[in-house]
């Protein structure tokens, strides 16, 4: 008898005590939590041969490695500009795939629209940036797809008054637009005739250079055969003043012509400090696409539309540069 209280005491003061392993407890579930999936987030780019794209590729990439307990990314990127096909398809995978959300900076305003109405369809957060979707084939279609970029017209008016600071009134000029379909190369051709309309300048018949810099340097050699009182090329992207660059100095004309560009890629930066290009405009490509990927989270979570939202342009000189 004595035995067996002394047996249920030990038992008793065990219990009371976790037998000794404190933080074991035993606790048998009412309730099964519901595994809560991250979101997937898809940023969709375009060439990625183009250093623009690359910076903003490695600025999301950052900034999911940062983030990653709440959403994982996979990034995508075309071989060639203007790839409108390849785009599409890249968003096809991804609806296939059921991503959460699209981050899209689109080759082409109107093309690119009907397949990203379709992964509205299916359910998918669709942001766009950098090249804003036309918003009248938007209007027809009768959908919203919100926008996180620049003034592109305003950026492209920094650069062009600041190269018309160095030329004369009457002075003849030239512009290398972008792929024609796109709305950012329009915007960029708007302002930079706007600095021009402003200065005084004659601008020339704009020849698109595609964004690209083999392209680029084609144009930009023609012209200045053609135009030999051309006084400044101004081009709507970096890569095409890279092929500027390259074409007045097989021309021997590297100080008679001066060069502006748009995007602020290194390789520029070095030209803008060697004085062969005069200005770039940054922005901000490493900053667009994670303000995007933020923008798409906060709509996953709120299940709303946020309004459109500007990011901002600076204009790089040499001057800039060295500070
Ligand atoms: C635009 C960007 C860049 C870039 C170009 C090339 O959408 O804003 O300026 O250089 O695409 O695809």
């Amino acid at each position: 008898m004595i035995r067996l209280i002394l047996a249920q005491l030990v038992l008793v003061s065990l219990v009371l005590t976790g037998c000794g392993s404190p933080n074991t407890t035993t606790t048998t579930p009412t309730t099964t939590e519901p595994v809560v999936e991250k979101p997937r987030v898809a940023l969709i780019m375009k060439s990625l041969a183009n250093e623009f794209f690359k910076t903003m590729a490695d600025g999301a990439e950052a900034y999911g490695k940062a983030n990653s307990e709440q959403f994982s990314l996979i990034t995508n990127g075309l071989k060639n500009e203007g790839d409108i096909a390849g785009q599409v398809a890249l968003v096809e995978q991804m609806i296939a795939q059921r991503v959460d959300a699209i981050v899209i900076a689109p080759t082409d305003s109107r093309a690119m629209v009907a397949v990203l109405e379709g992964a509205q369809q299916a359910g998918i957060v669709v942001v766009n940036i950098d090249n804003k979707l036309d918003a009248q084939v938007l209007g027809d279609r009768g959908i919203t797809i919100p926008f996180v970029g620049p003034d592109n017209r305003a950026g492209a008016k920094l650069a062009g008054d600041y190269l018309a600071e160095q030329l004369a009134e009457g002075d003849t000029v030239a512009i290398i637009g972008g792929i024609p379909g796109a709305f950012n190369a329009v915007q960029r051709e708007e302002g930079f005739k706007d600095s021009c309309v402003a200065a005084g300048l004659k601008t020339l018949q704009t020849q698109a250079g595609n964004w690209e810099m083999a392209k680029g340097n084609q144009v930009a050699s023609g012209i200045i055969n053609e135009h030999p009182e051309v006084k400044a090329l101004l081009c709507a992207n970096d890569n095409m003043a890279l092929g500027a660059v390259a074409a007045l100095k097989d021309a021997g004309k590297t100080d008679d012509v001066l060069v502006i560009g748009f995007d602020n890629i290194s390789a520029v930066q070095e030209l803008i400090k060697q004085g062969q290009v005069l200005c770039t405009v940054d922005q901000h490509g490493d900053q667009l696409a994670v303000f995007g990927i933020q923008y798409a989270l906060e709509m996953i979570q709120k299940k709303s539309t946020p309004a459109d939202q500007e990011t901002s342009v600076d204009l790089v000189t040499a001057e800039t540069l060295r500070n």
